[in-house]
Protein backbone atom coordinates (compact mmCIF):
# COMPACT_ATOMS: atom_id res chain seq x y z
CA UNK A 1 0.00 0.00 0.00
CA UNK A 2 2.54 2.35 0.74
CA UNK A 3 4.80 1.82 -2.31
CA UNK A 4 1.65 2.28 -4.23
CA UNK A 5 1.80 6.44 -3.51
CA UNK A 6 5.94 6.67 -3.01
CA UNK A 7 7.43 9.79 -4.11
CA UNK A 8 10.79 10.25 -6.28
CA UNK A 9 14.07 11.36 -4.83
CA UNK A 10 15.28 13.27 -7.71
CA UNK A 11 18.85 15.11 -7.13
CA UNK A 12 20.10 17.70 -9.42
CA UNK A 13 23.66 17.81 -9.13
CA UNK A 14 27.02 19.33 -11.00
CA UNK A 15 29.32 22.02 -10.87
CA UNK A 16 28.82 25.51 -10.04
CA UNK A 17 26.71 27.96 -12.32
CA UNK A 18 25.79 25.05 -14.28
CA UNK A 19 22.29 25.80 -13.44
CA UNK A 20 20.90 23.24 -10.14
CA UNK A 21 19.75 26.01 -8.20
CA UNK A 22 17.50 27.31 -11.16
CA UNK A 23 16.24 23.87 -12.53
CA UNK A 24 15.55 22.45 -9.16
CA UNK A 25 13.37 25.35 -8.02
CA UNK A 26 11.10 25.49 -11.62
CA UNK A 27 10.88 21.32 -10.97
CA UNK A 28 9.09 21.83 -7.86
CA UNK A 29 6.63 24.36 -9.37
CA UNK A 30 6.32 22.19 -12.26
CA UNK A 31 5.31 19.34 -10.00
CA UNK A 32 3.13 20.87 -7.82
CA UNK A 33 0.86 22.44 -10.14
CA UNK A 34 0.00 19.28 -11.69
CA UNK A 35 -0.93 17.93 -8.59
CA UNK A 36 2.23 16.66 -7.58
CA UNK A 37 3.39 16.86 -4.14
CA UNK A 38 6.66 18.15 -4.20
CA UNK A 39 9.32 19.65 -2.15
CA UNK A 40 12.90 21.82 -2.73
CA UNK A 41 15.49 20.42 -0.89
CA UNK A 42 19.47 22.04 -0.58
CA UNK A 43 22.20 20.65 0.82
CA UNK A 44 24.24 21.89 2.83
CA UNK A 45 21.00 22.70 4.63
CA UNK A 46 21.74 26.17 6.20
CA UNK A 47 19.34 26.28 8.60
CA UNK A 48 19.88 23.47 11.09
CA UNK A 49 22.88 24.30 14.06
CA UNK A 50 25.31 21.98 11.68
CA UNK A 51 23.99 23.79 8.71
CA UNK A 52 25.23 27.11 10.75
CA UNK A 53 28.59 25.94 11.32
CA UNK A 54 28.80 24.59 7.52
CA UNK A 55 27.54 28.38 6.35
CA UNK A 56 30.24 29.65 8.29
CA UNK A 57 32.96 27.28 7.32
CA UNK A 58 31.92 28.16 3.49
CA UNK A 59 31.94 31.70 4.26
CA UNK A 60 35.32 31.55 5.44
CA UNK A 61 34.63 32.75 9.01
CA UNK A 62 35.63 28.68 10.53
CA UNK A 63 38.07 26.65 9.64
CA UNK A 64 37.71 22.73 10.19
CA UNK A 65 40.28 20.08 9.68
CA UNK A 66 39.01 18.27 6.03
CA UNK A 67 37.92 14.87 7.62
CA UNK A 68 35.46 16.70 10.40
CA UNK A 69 33.76 19.13 8.02
CA UNK A 70 33.53 15.83 5.19
CA UNK A 71 31.44 14.32 8.52
CA UNK A 72 29.43 17.73 9.22
CA UNK A 73 28.75 17.70 5.44
CA UNK A 74 27.28 14.01 5.67
CA UNK A 75 25.64 14.64 8.71
CA UNK A 76 23.58 17.35 7.76
CA UNK A 77 21.90 14.74 5.34
CA UNK A 78 21.61 12.53 8.13
CA UNK A 79 19.85 14.82 10.00
CA UNK A 80 17.48 15.33 7.57
CA UNK A 81 16.94 11.83 6.55
CA UNK A 82 14.46 10.07 8.67
CA UNK A 83 12.21 13.47 7.53
CA UNK A 84 12.82 12.94 3.97
CA UNK A 85 12.04 9.09 4.03
CA UNK A 86 8.66 10.24 5.99
CA UNK A 87 7.76 12.66 2.89
CA UNK A 88 9.02 9.94 0.28
CA UNK A 89 6.83 7.00 1.74
CA UNK A 90 3.69 9.48 1.93
CA UNK A 91 3.84 10.33 -1.82
CA UNK A 92 5.85 13.31 -1.83
CA UNK A 93 8.87 13.95 -4.34
CA UNK A 94 11.83 15.35 -3.30
CA UNK A 95 13.80 17.66 -5.50
CA UNK A 96 17.18 18.08 -4.24
CA UNK A 97 19.92 20.74 -5.13
CA UNK A 98 22.49 18.86 -4.33
CA UNK A 99 23.58 15.56 -2.10
CA UNK A 100 25.98 12.65 -1.63
CA UNK A 101 27.91 13.52 -4.74
CA UNK A 102 29.03 17.01 -4.13
CA UNK A 103 29.82 15.66 -1.01
CA UNK A 104 32.75 13.27 -2.21
CA UNK A 105 33.48 15.51 -5.55
CA UNK A 106 34.26 18.24 -3.03
CA UNK A 107 36.06 16.70 -0.71
CA UNK A 108 38.03 14.21 -2.61
CA UNK A 109 39.06 17.44 -4.70
CA UNK A 110 40.85 18.48 -1.38
CA UNK A 111 42.91 14.93 -1.59
CA UNK A 112 40.77 12.69 0.82
CA UNK A 113 40.05 9.27 -0.33
CA UNK A 114 37.12 8.26 -2.13
CA UNK A 115 35.64 5.52 -0.75
CA UNK A 116 36.43 7.32 3.12
CA UNK A 117 33.97 9.88 1.36
CA UNK A 118 31.56 7.80 0.33
CA UNK A 119 31.23 5.74 3.43
CA UNK A 120 29.85 8.31 5.51
CA UNK A 121 26.91 8.77 3.14
CA UNK A 122 26.00 4.78 2.81
CA UNK A 123 22.48 3.65 4.43
CA UNK A 124 21.08 7.36 3.33
CA UNK A 125 18.17 7.00 1.18
CA UNK A 126 19.18 6.45 -2.85
CA UNK A 127 18.22 8.63 -5.39
CA UNK A 128 16.04 7.44 -7.86
CA UNK A 129 17.45 9.95 -10.58
CA UNK A 130 20.11 12.01 -10.19
CA UNK A 131 20.18 14.84 -12.91
CA UNK A 132 23.89 15.51 -13.83
CA UNK A 133 24.06 18.74 -15.48
CA UNK A 134 26.74 19.24 -18.05
CA UNK A 135 27.85 22.75 -19.09
CA UNK A 136 31.59 23.83 -20.68
CA UNK A 137 33.97 25.87 -18.28
CA UNK A 138 33.67 28.15 -21.28
CA UNK A 139 30.29 28.86 -20.96
CA UNK A 140 30.07 28.53 -17.24
CA UNK A 141 32.85 31.28 -17.31
CA UNK A 142 30.10 33.52 -19.19
CA UNK A 143 27.56 33.09 -16.61
CA UNK A 144 29.55 35.97 -14.58
CA UNK A 145 32.25 35.92 -11.98
CA UNK A 146 32.54 33.15 -8.94
CA UNK A 147 31.32 34.18 -5.46
CA UNK A 148 33.19 35.01 -2.20
CA UNK A 149 32.65 31.25 -0.78
CA UNK A 150 35.46 29.08 -0.04
CA UNK A 151 34.96 26.73 -3.02
CA UNK A 152 34.46 29.65 -5.52
CA UNK A 153 37.61 29.28 -7.18
CA UNK A 154 38.85 28.12 -10.75
CA UNK A 155 41.46 26.29 -10.25
CA UNK A 156 39.58 24.37 -7.58
CA UNK A 157 36.50 24.12 -9.54
CA UNK A 158 38.40 22.35 -12.16
CA UNK A 159 38.93 19.39 -9.35
CA UNK A 160 35.79 19.18 -8.65
CA UNK A 161 34.70 18.69 -12.49
CA UNK A 162 37.35 15.96 -12.67
CA UNK A 163 36.44 14.18 -9.49
CA UNK A 164 32.68 14.55 -10.80
CA UNK A 165 33.87 12.60 -13.71
CA UNK A 166 35.14 9.74 -11.91
CA UNK A 167 32.02 9.80 -9.27
CA UNK A 168 30.34 9.41 -12.74
CA UNK A 169 27.72 6.71 -11.54
CA UNK A 170 24.75 3.80 -13.24
CA UNK A 171 22.01 5.60 -11.52
CA UNK A 172 23.04 9.55 -13.02
CA UNK A 173 21.37 10.99 -16.16
CA UNK A 174 23.80 13.23 -17.65
CA UNK A 175 22.41 16.26 -19.46
CA UNK A 176 24.11 18.77 -21.48
CA UNK A 177 22.90 22.55 -20.12
CA UNK A 178 25.47 23.74 -23.08
CA UNK A 179 23.78 26.11 -25.41
CA UNK A 180 20.34 25.49 -23.70
CA UNK A 181 17.69 28.38 -22.71
CA UNK A 182 16.26 27.55 -19.13
CA UNK A 183 13.13 26.71 -20.44
CA UNK A 184 14.53 24.47 -23.12
CA UNK A 185 16.53 22.48 -19.97
CA UNK A 186 13.26 22.90 -18.10
CA UNK A 187 11.82 20.64 -20.78
CA UNK A 188 14.22 18.20 -21.49
CA UNK A 189 14.32 17.79 -17.05
CA UNK A 190 10.54 17.43 -17.27
CA UNK A 191 10.59 14.14 -19.26
CA UNK A 192 13.01 12.67 -17.43
CA UNK A 193 11.69 13.49 -13.55
CA UNK A 194 8.12 12.75 -15.22
CA UNK A 195 9.12 9.35 -15.81
CA UNK A 196 11.27 8.68 -12.44
CA UNK A 197 7.66 9.62 -10.65
CA UNK A 198 6.23 7.23 -12.34
CA UNK A 199 8.71 4.24 -11.94
CA UNK A 200 9.13 5.02 -8.47
CA UNK A 201 5.24 4.22 -7.49
CA UNK A 202 6.26 0.58 -8.28
CA UNK A 203 9.92 0.07 -6.36
CA UNK A 204 10.73 0.52 -2.84
CA UNK A 205 13.17 3.20 -1.46
CA UNK A 206 16.81 1.86 -2.30
CA UNK A 207 19.72 3.17 0.70
CA UNK A 208 23.36 4.25 -0.78
CA UNK A 209 25.56 1.44 -0.38
CA UNK A 210 28.98 1.17 1.27
P1 LIG B 1 24.00 26.55 -9.76
O1 LIG B 1 22.95 26.37 -8.69
O2 LIG B 1 24.27 25.28 -10.52
O3 LIG B 1 25.28 27.16 -9.26
P2 LIG B 1 22.26 28.65 -10.75
O4 LIG B 1 20.93 28.03 -11.01
O5 LIG B 1 22.41 29.45 -9.51
O6 LIG B 1 23.43 27.55 -10.85
O7 LIG B 1 22.61 29.54 -12.02
C1 LIG B 1 23.84 30.28 -12.09
C2 LIG B 1 23.65 31.55 -12.93
O8 LIG B 1 23.43 31.20 -14.29
C3 LIG B 1 22.45 32.38 -12.50
O9 LIG B 1 22.75 33.73 -12.69
C4 LIG B 1 21.35 31.93 -13.45
O10 LIG B 1 20.37 32.91 -13.65
C5 LIG B 1 22.15 31.65 -14.72
N1 LIG B 1 21.56 30.58 -15.54
C6 LIG B 1 20.98 29.44 -15.10
N2 LIG B 1 20.60 28.65 -16.12
C7 LIG B 1 20.96 29.30 -17.25
C8 LIG B 1 20.83 29.01 -18.66
N3 LIG B 1 20.27 27.88 -19.10
N4 LIG B 1 21.33 29.90 -19.53
C9 LIG B 1 21.91 31.05 -19.10
N5 LIG B 1 22.06 31.40 -17.81
C10 LIG B 1 21.59 30.54 -16.88
P1 LIG C 1 25.79 26.04 -2.98
O1 LIG C 1 24.93 26.31 -1.77
O2 LIG C 1 26.01 27.24 -3.85
O3 LIG C 1 25.29 24.84 -3.75
O4 LIG C 1 27.23 25.73 -2.41
N1 LIG C 1 29.47 20.99 -0.65
C1 LIG C 1 28.18 20.63 -0.72
C2 LIG C 1 30.43 20.17 -0.05
O5 LIG C 1 31.60 20.50 0.00
N2 LIG C 1 30.02 18.98 0.47
C3 LIG C 1 28.73 18.57 0.43
O6 LIG C 1 28.40 17.49 0.94
C4 LIG C 1 27.75 19.42 -0.19
C5 LIG C 1 26.32 19.00 -0.24
C6 LIG C 1 29.62 22.48 -2.66
C7 LIG C 1 27.44 24.74 -1.49
C8 LIG C 1 28.91 24.41 -1.46
O7 LIG C 1 29.12 23.31 -0.55
C9 LIG C 1 29.88 22.29 -1.20
C10 LIG C 1 29.45 23.98 -2.79
MG1 LIG D 1 23.06 26.70 -6.61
Amino acid sequence: MMAATRGALIVLEGCDRVGKSTQAKLLVEYLTKRGKPAKLMNFPDRSTTIGKLLDEYLKQGQEFDDHAVHLLFSANRWEAASSMEKLLKSGTTLVLDRYSDSGIAFSSAKGLDFDWCRNSDAGLPLPDLVLFLQLSQEESRARGGYGQERYEKEQFQATVRDKFSRLQQDNWTVVSAEQKSIEELQCELRKLVDAAVKSALNKSLGHLPT
